[in-house]
């Protein structure tokens, strides 16, 4: 891999970056267990595995000192009253953070730390978001029509554990409520 500056675009707002190595899409099914309503979810499933969200990469090395970006979009839409949203996990190294910067539409940043800390900050374009070291997250998309767009960058060592998400859930979640978005504990949340 080439040791050379480099520069890429992303349109404005929020469009594909004009280098992409890797391109990942991630549709319902990647998300089995993690939506609240599990009925919606499978009956959303059996009419379409729809596409949930999509991540625009730039190849790096996975190792220390080096910084991996790209744009992911998270795509609108819902299972019951829960808004789309990410897979989410911690980094493997746990002590290694991660900048986002919103792009376009609105959401959440859900974020939870190993000894049960929460936080869930808006997202909106313009705004960057610090996640330090330690906090699992997961973006939620609660625009009606347009995506949530933003670009990330993470050192090359992270890593991703998406296994103990996988297992216990996130203990926050962003739901549409009848008074608008409302953001509640988990019912579901299996403490570890
Ligand atoms: C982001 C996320 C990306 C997709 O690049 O990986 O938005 O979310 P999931 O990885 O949870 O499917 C990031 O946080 N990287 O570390
Ligand atoms: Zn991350």
């Amino acid at each position: 891999m080439s040791n050379l500056p480099f520069t890429f675009d992303i349109p404005i707002p929020g469009g594909v970056p004009t280098r992409v190595d890797k391109h990942v899409q991630r549709r319902l099914s990647a998300l089995k267990g993690q939506f609240l309503d599990q009925t919606a979810y499978e009956k959303k499933l059996a009419e379409e595995d729809s596409l949930v969200y999509e991540v625009y990469e730039i190849h790096r090395p996975e190792i220390e000192g080096e910084l991996l970006m790209g744009v992911s979009f998270i795509h609108p839409g819902k299972v019951g009253q829960e808004f789309y949203m990410t897979k989410g996990h911690f980094h493997t190294v746990l002590e290694t953070a991660e900048v986002y910067y919103i792009l376009q539409g609105e959401g959440f940043m859900v974020m939870e730390t190993p000894e049960g800390e929460t936080s869930v900050e808006p997202l909106s374009p313009g705004r960057i978001l610090f996640v330090p070291p330690r906090w699992a997250h997961r973006s939620v998309c609660t625009s009606r029509q347009k995506d949530l767009v933003f670009f990330f960058v993470y050192p090359g060592n992270a890593g991703h554990d998406y296994g103990t998400i996988e297992q216990f859930g996130f203990r926050k979640l962003v739901l549409e409520g009848e008074g608008g978005i409302e953001i509640v504990d988990n019912p579901r949340y299996q403490g570890r």
